[in-house]
């Protein structure tokens, strides 16, 4: 039996999983090498921690590793269902609790080197996380799209450490009951970007799409719905996605540096978010919370059918 060991906890209701032992061993390579030897020759590790039968579409997989970069405490590749993220923001709150919890790290701050950059997470003694994350930027500024069944949807394209389309959906009901609707909604635009060709920069893949409506209160600013790769929706504000946001409210004049931001999610969980101007954008910073949540040990059996997840994998 292969056994990976792992911690699980939650951000704002979104699970992180990360990952302490079991993977095959890619330190030898650059961090960006490393997700490319996963994705081509172990995907099936992937596959076995983010999705069912031993998680579900909304599992997020943190798999960690020693440091790449000078200074850090760690790195680290995340990954869910379908494939594999840059950055993620409550992901990475979730690991900084979780490596708390395991003894790793106290109070103070933290850099985590991921395959887009590295972070600077400061943990504070009440166990909140605040992320300085990757330079963020907005690419392109009012892109229409033709969506199937919708009509012509105008959004943004930013970086914030993943690909997002932003679309401004204050005609939507922004509220769990509309989770289905919200979902069609997304997808519909997700798949029109990639018939239309409308991509970020080189060609990448816009990969997460991001509703805003109006918050539940007035302390709020905004609430989100957030598409992530494959078909599942982001039960917390989303990190990357926040710092999408800060990109083009900068980008707009209608945020200024270290101005507040308080992003709901759909399920009425809360990032704080502020920025500073840096040369090609800006550079932002992400506050939440996670909580530790549970730990255990995979087990992959070889005479288990399913012993690598339901769907046959890209990979071995
Ligand atoms: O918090 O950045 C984030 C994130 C990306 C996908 C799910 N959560």
């Amino acid at each position: 039996m292969i056994k990976i060991r792992y911690v699980d906890s939650h951000t704002g209701g979104e699970p992180t999983r990360m990952v302490l032992e079991g993977f095959p061993d890619l330190s030898h390579l650059p961090l960006r090498q490393r997700v490319e030897a996963l994705r081509r020759d172990h995907d099936r590790y992937r596959a076995a921690v983010a999705s069912e039968p031993r998680a579900s579409d909304v599992m997020v997989g943190a798999l960690l590793m020693p440091p790449t970069e000078t200074g850090s405490v760690a790195s680290v590749i995340y990954f869910n269902n379908v494939g594999y993220l840059g950055m993620c923001g409550h992901g990475t709150i979730g690991v900084i609790a979780t490596l708390r919890y395991l003894g790793r790290i106290g109070p103070g701050v933290h850099r985590l080197d991921t395959p887009v950059g590295t972070v600077s997470c400061d943990l504070r003694g009440d166990g909140s996380v605040s992320i300085e994350n990757v330079t963020s930027y907005r690419y392109r500024k009012g892109v229409s799209v033709e969506v199937d069944g919708f009509g012509t949807v105008t959004g943004d394209i930013a970086w914030g450490g993943n690909w997002f389309f932003l679309v401004d959906a204050k005609d939507r009901t922004m509220d769990v009951k509309h989770i289905d609707s919200l979902q069609k909604f997304a997808v519909a635009i997700r798949e029109a970007l990639a018939k239309s060709g409308i991509t970020g920069r080189d060609g990448a893949e816009i990969d997460h799409i991001e509703l805003f409506g109006a918050p539940s209160n007035a302390s709020l600013d905004s609430r989100n719905f957030v598409l992530c790769p494959g078909s599942a929706y982001d039960r917390s504000p989303c990190g990357t996605g926040t710092s999408a946001k800060l990109a083009c409210l900068a980008a707009d004049g209608k945020l200024a540096e270290g101005e507040t931001w308080r992003q709901e999610s759909i399920v009425g969980s809360v990032f704080e978010g502020r920025y500073r101007q840096v040369d090609g954008g800006i550079v932002p910073t992400i506050s939440g919370t996670a909580y530790v949540c549970g730990e255990g040990s995979l087990l992959m059996d070889p005479a288990d059918p399913f012993c690598w997840g339901l769907q046959p994998v890209a990979s071995p």
